[in-house]
């Protein structure tokens, strides 16, 4: 293997190329690093970032760093419109982690000749980065629909009613943001067209939509995400066909099943009936105290559910519960629009 002598002109601006490529690279990993690491809180991406970091950092030889005070770099500063657009954490995910590749191919290029067990890890390194980058970009669709579960205190789920299009239309306008089609008849066919144009609506008002029971209809019409019962398909089994950017909901009225359904990994429960209704009549309402006693230590987002009107919010805001999900109240309603936008006033401000 030949060794680079920074008095040859040409061995100095391979060592310089080396030198700004290891560098670049590095900062490139700091930007993924830190997202995996502040927002995503994923200390198992965190460590691999960390470790092909020093391990740029151990091949960032003395030599590739004397070689930039030879030449000074007549480009610095120079910047791409496209640059200025890297206005969402997606975008910023993206760029970065070709930087990184591209910085990788490039030390690959020149140090073959002179230093191949640089070249063999920047080659390495490089087909990780892919990995990650999906795996972040995964995590940033999942992170921004977990934001969206946080922030809003009205859940809504659909019952078969006429105009119910026009409904959930209303409920949108009056600034609902999740909202989970039920179909619980009909044939799959039909509800799959239909399911599409509840998911064009939910998207032009940048609101989760969520499929009840159905992992494959889900699927099929690029939901958010996927509401589970306690006899619907486990949460495991959904996962690993949903994957992590989707959002994974799963009903539960015990200790048991919301401590295993939180094990499993689902982000949101909705958790009921809270009162008695004649949508689920077979259950046996917990009650408000059993409600508050069971949800204790919950520190994912949960949803109160079951006989939940517009008349008891404030009895259960007077018990610290925030978050609702409602069906009759709102799709029974004359008034959806009007329905919505004072039951979500009510569980935002103060009584
Ligand atoms: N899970 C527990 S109670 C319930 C479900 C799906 C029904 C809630 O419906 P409503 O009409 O808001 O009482
Ligand atoms: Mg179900």
């Amino acid at each position: 293997m030949k060794s680079l002598n920074l008095k040859h002109i040409e061995d100095l601006r391979i060592a310089q190329i080396i030198d700004a490529n290891l560098d670049r690279a590095r900062e490139g990993i700091r930007v993924l690093e830190d997202w995996a690491r502040f927002a995503l809180g994923r200390k198992d991406l965190v460590i691999i970032f960390k470790d092909c970091r020093q391990n740029l950092g151990k091949h960032h030889l003395k030599i590739y760093k004397e070689s930039r005070n030879f030449i000074t770099d007549k480009c610095t500063g120079l910047s791409h419109p496209e640059q200025v657009k890297r206005n969402n954490v997606s975008s910023i995910i993206c760029s970065n982690a070709a930087r990184v590749q591209e910085a990788l191919r490039v030390i690959e290029e020149f140090s073959r000749d002179h230093n191949q067990n640089l070249c063999k890890i920047s080659s390495e390194i490089r087909y990780k980065i892919y990995n990650l980058e999906i795996t972040l970009l995964e995590g940033e669709s999942n992170y921004s629909r977990l934001k969206v579960l946080k922030e809003n205190n009205l859940y809504c789920i659909t019952i078969d009613t006429d105009n119910l299009l026009e409904k959930i239309n209303s409920l949108l306008e009056a600034g609902v943001k999740i909202i989970q089609l039920r179909c619980k008849e009909g044939k799959d066919s039909d509800n799959i067209k239909f399911a599409l144009k509840v998911k064009k609506l939910c998207d032009k008002f940048e609101a989760l939509f969520l499929i009840n029971d159905r992992v494959d209809i889900a699927l099929a019409t690029q939901a958010d995400g996927v509401h589970l019962g306690q006899d619907d398909m486990d949460i495991k089994s959904a996962r690993r066909i949903l994957g992590f950017s989707k959002i994974i909901g799963v009903s539960a009225n015990n200790e048991f099943d919301i401590k295993k359904a939180i094990k499993d990994g689902c982000d949101y429960l909705g958790i009921g009936p809270v009162f008695a209704t004649t949508t689920k009549k077979e259950k046996v309402p917990l009650g408000i105290d059993t409600l508050n006693s069971l949800t204790i230590d919950i520190s994912i987002p949960w949803f109160a559910i079951g006989g939940i009107k517009q008349e008891n919010i404030t009895l259960l805001k007077e018990n610290n519960i925030c978050k609702v999900a409602i069906i009759t109240d709102l799709f029974n309603s004359e008034k959806p629009k009007e329905k919505a936008i004072m039951i979500i006033n009510s569980l935002t401000h103060e009584n």
